[in-house]
């Protein structure tokens, strides 16, 4: 049996993420680790914070903190929302760790041992009263296309317009504001990734293949359009430093390597962290390097569409560049965005639903259902307070929830706090059974393609299997002609719950794990539930002890669907 490897893009330290961060990338991969658990693969979940750049720094200077203890800090807040979801990693790890810094070096060294790695000269701000090079970004001025004042020397927020720094009218330093800017020549590391073209290509055909759509077209747009070699170093405090042993002229400068270098790098230094908090058990090494060739490792990541490019071209060109057998991604999920009323979700502007907010307004399972259910998949997705609510409403609380506590709760007043045996199955649960085994089996054929909405839609189904049952066999009637049949039905349908809690487990799993505690089965170690126990419905037998479980999802009412609106400005803009 295949291993499992996988990742999620890394959340960037700078602010706690939204919810479209959330179902783009941790959210989808904790489904999906959970579920191969679930079915016995060994499996490693990786992720971690990407902490180097210029928004830390500047984060960092706006908080009034060193940028070190930024990091750590905001680390541990990200952490803590990331528990709060139930995101069930294996390591989330930091990019500014010494193992990161280390295989970022050795993969630098060997780029620049095989030819992939030149020395070139740029010319480049430099601000004397600063003592340092500014990156585009540390440069301001007034913008020559719209004259907005505070325009960037990469980008002008408020035209949009892409800008050089040499572009600006008035350039100032954004750090102490000196205007006494020169322009130096300073030596930078440059990527050769037009050497790799076209030994990336042939790879993308051999294996972007089974990729979804999104993801195979715009590996294939930039492959089309060319790679060009690129600058990997950057002037600033905080990042990876260029190893003196081999650049000792760039090293002595203070450089070090531009976070989108290290940051996928961080994929297998996050592993190596994982593996030395406990040495003597985990090897990280055989995640991630097939010196055979052949590999049982399967590797798959998740991402947004904007993350495509670096994970499908230049990361693995990286990869190959350094010419020793690291694991390149077998299968990339990628996904488009998530709105906020058709929106976009805005830090700064303060719309939309962040991840810290979701969960102080009600529990994960809750956020998790909805995320997965209207995943971006084929297309762009749009959150609305309306969708949301109808969705809990619906699909949670009365088709899941209201089913759970009927049932128990019938039970537990008719036959006291037992499954109650009753008569033998008859032509109704055949049935039953038959239709929860066929759409078991779709569920995990979804789930087995990381087909999110497509699986979400087949749980969805099993549910509702369970609510038209117990319609059809009415236990409330049949109890006043026939208790066996009565108790046969509830038997039936605490079978069902049992196995719901099951299959359930990987989008809602506090909820799952309410609805297995409801029974006191004395061995419970199952992880999933076969076809023939599907069709069965008997893997919980008559004359187990069983409490009724608090209310599971709380149905939300027109007057909470207001609230929301109105603290979070939910409006068609
Ligand atoms: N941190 C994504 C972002 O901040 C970036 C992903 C890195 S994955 C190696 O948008
Ligand atoms: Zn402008």
């Amino acid at each position: 049996m295949a291993r499992h490897l996988i990742t999620s893009a890394l959340p960037y330290i700078n602010g706690i993420k939204h919810l479209g961060n959330m179902v783009g990338s941790m959210l989808p991969a904790d489904v999906y680790s959970r579920y191969l658990r679930q079915r016995g693969h060994d499996v490693l979940y990786i992720c971690a914070t990407d902490e180097h750049g210029t928004p830390a720094e500047l984060a960092a200077k706006e908080q009034g903190l060193p940028v070190a203890e930024f990091c750590a800090q905001a680390h541990d807040a990200q952490k803590a929302v990331y528990d709060g979801f139930g995101l069930a990693f294996d390591h989330f790890g930091r990019s500014s760790s010494q193992q990161n810094a280390e295989i970022t070096q050795h993969f630098a060294r060997k780029l620049n041992e095989n030819g992939f790695i030149e020395e070139r000269a740029i010319r480049q701000v430099y601000s004397p009263a600063d003592g340092r090079f500014l990156p585009d970004r540390y440069v301001e001025g007034t913008c020559p296309h719209c004259g907005y004042d505070k325009a960037r020397g990469d980008q002008c927020e408020n035209c949009t317009r892409v800008l050089d720094p040499t572009d600006l009218i008035d350039p100032r330093s954004a750090i102490s504001g000196s205007t006494e800017l020169e322009i130096r020549e300073t030596k930078h590391l440059f990527l050769l990734q037009s050497k790799l073209q076209g030994e990336v290509e042939a790879w993308i055909d051999e294996v972007a293949e089974e990729w979804p759509h999104l993801a195979s077209s715009i590996a294939r747009k930039w492959l089309t359009e060319g790679l060009n070699d690129r600058s990997i170093t950057r002037d600033l405090d905080w990042g990876v430093p260029v190893p003196a042993d081999t650049w000792p002229e760039l090293a002595a400068e203070g450089k070090v390597f531009y976070v989108w270098f290290d940051a996928p790098i961080e994929y297998i230094g996050s592993t190596k962290e994982w593996a030395d908090e406990n040495p003597a058990e985990r090897d990280w090494k055989s995640w991630w390097y097939e010196p055979e060739g052949a590999s049982d490792v399967r590797y798959t990541q998740f991402m947004a569409k904007d993350n495509v490019p670096f994970h499908s071209v230049m990361f693995p060109a990286t990869e190959m560049g350094v010419r020793e057998p690291w694991k390149k991604v077998d299968y990339l999920k990628s996904f488009n965005w998530l709105t906020y009323y058709g929106g976009k979700f805005s830090t700064s502007q303060k719309r939309g639903v962040f991840t810290d907010q979701a969960l102080a307004i009600l529990p994960a399972d809750y956020w998790r259902y909805f995320l997965i259910a209207n995943a971006p998949e084929s297309d762009d997705a749009s959150f609305t307070w309306e969708h949301f609510t109808a969705t809990v409403n619906k699909d949670l609380a009365d088709t899941l929830g209201n089913f759970v506590n009927r049932v128990l709760s019938f039970s537990k007043k008719r036959f006291g706090e037992e499954v109650p045996a009753g008569a033998a199955a008859g032509e109704a649960e055949q049935r039953l059974g038959g239709e929860i085994a066929t759409l078991l089996a779709e569920y995990e054929a979804q789930m087995d393609s990381l087909q999110f909405r497509k699986a979400a839609a087949a749980l969805r189904a099993l549910w509702s299997a369970g609510n038209s049952y117990l319609e059809e066999k009415a236990p409330w009637l049949e109890i006043k002609q026939d208790p066996e049949a009565a108790a046969l039905t509830l038997r039936t349908a605490m079978n069902l719950i049992h196995l719901y809690a099951v299959v359930s487990e990987p989008f809602i799993p506090s909820s799952a794990a309410a609805m297995r505690g409801a029974f006191q089965l004395a061995d419970d170690a199952k992880t999933w539930v076969t076809a023939d126990e599907a069709r069965a419905l008997d893997l919980l037998p008559s004359g187990t002890p069983f409490t009724v479980p608090p209310v599971l999802f709380a149905k939300l009412t027109d007057e909470d669907l207001e609230t929301y609106k109105e603290r979070f400005g939910g409006s068609e803009e």
